[in-house]
């Protein structure tokens, strides 16, 4: 795995204190907000005014956490206002790595490794070294490593530069969307990986359960909608999206998610394919790097690496 420790790379470290048939995901720990005039928001310090150039995304096109961040960005238009840089979709004993030879290049500042920027844009730094990560260019800080956070940041504080300025976070739907996400985020989201990371056959059961409980329910609520809210497209759909993308290629074989596929449910098979057709989301979907990621080689997992080549999924079919 690897760590930062004090700002120094341990590619030894895991973090892991306690023993546990139960996958738990870490706390992000930088969590500032780009504001629209540099205020402070409401966590972390102030002194990030949103401005066009100024912020630089790092992320990996097979996370999930980090496709929700190219989602609203592109959902938003402010690709002109916020450059990316793309790690390479696999990690190594140096964690996150670029690799030009393959096109995936820091933009910013031609480094080798993502704990490089994570050292420079932080006071000795000690954790996980996460994509997405967001980097100030103006004052060398790291901003927000937190993706719920980026994300509400690229629908409000840019909103002088956006491409596009419907609001995904309307005060009106504000609390039901808390509630959508409260509910997505633990039983699918992040669902999906207690179950592929499960320790136990109790632990893989309880995943499962959650998983497709979420499924079941959400494809009853699409039964009558077109958006997870209704009429209007919000922040919650942008969340609920980078798991569906993922499902059949990876979650239902890697994870064994598999009860059901996507395509077998007629409303949510419809609704995915009608997200992907929205502006600049079909730029972010990347099938072939999900499928042979999340099929990498793995001693607990898959020991030979094989990458299954079904079932096939065409998320431009027609509706
Ligand atoms: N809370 C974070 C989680 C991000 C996260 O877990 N990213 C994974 C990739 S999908 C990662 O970079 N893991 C590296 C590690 O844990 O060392 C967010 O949503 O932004």
């Amino acid at each position: 795995m690897g760590l930062l420790v004090d700002g120094i790379w341990d590619k030894d470290a895991t973090g892991d204190s306690v023993a546990s048939d139960r996958f738990e995901r870490s706390k992000a720990q930088i969590r500032n907000w780009v504001t629209k005039d540099g205020s402070r928001g409401p966590s972390g310090s102030g002194g990030f005014q949103a401005e066009s150039g100024r912020y630089h995304l790092f992320v990996a096109w097979n996370c999930p956490w980090a496709h929700r961040t190219l989602l609203m960005r592109a959902l938003k238009g402010l690709q002109p206002h916020i450059p990316i840089s793309v790690l390479a979709p696999r990690r190594t004993d140096a964690g996150w790595v670029f690799d030009p030879d393959n096109g995936y290049v820091d933009r910013l500042t031609g480094g080798a490794a993502l704990h490089e920027i994570y050292t420079a844009g932080t006071e000795a730094y000690t954790g996980r070294v996460t994509v997405p990560v967001l980097f100030d260019t103006k004052t060398g800080k790291l901003v927000s490593n937190e993706s719920a956070e980026i994300i509400r940041m690229f629908n409000d504080a840019f909103q002088n530069f956006a491409g596009n300025k419907s609001d995904y976070v309307p005060a009106s739907l504000l609390s039901e969307i808390d509630d959508w996400n409260a509910y997505i985020y633990p039983k699918l989201n992040n669902g999906v990986y207690r179950t592929g990371f499960a320790r136990s056959q109790n632990a893989y059961d309880e995943g499962v359960k959650d998983v497709f409980e979420a499924l079941d329910r959400i494809e009853k609520t699409l039964a009558t909608r077109t958006w997870l809210l209704g009429d209007q497209l919000t922040e919650a759909d942008i969340r609920l999206f980078p798991t569906l993308a993922r499902f059949d290629v990876a979650y239902w074989s890697a994870f064994k998610c598999n009860l059901r596929r996507l395509i077998d449910y007629p409303n949510l098979w419809a609704y995915a394919r009608r997200f992907f057709a929205l502006p600049g989301v079909a730029d972010t979907v990347k099938l072939d790097i999900y499928r042979r990621g999340y099929h990498s080689q793995s001693e607990v997992r898959n020991p030979h690496g094989i990458v299954p080549l079904g079932p096939l999924v065409d998320f431009s079919e027609a509706i």
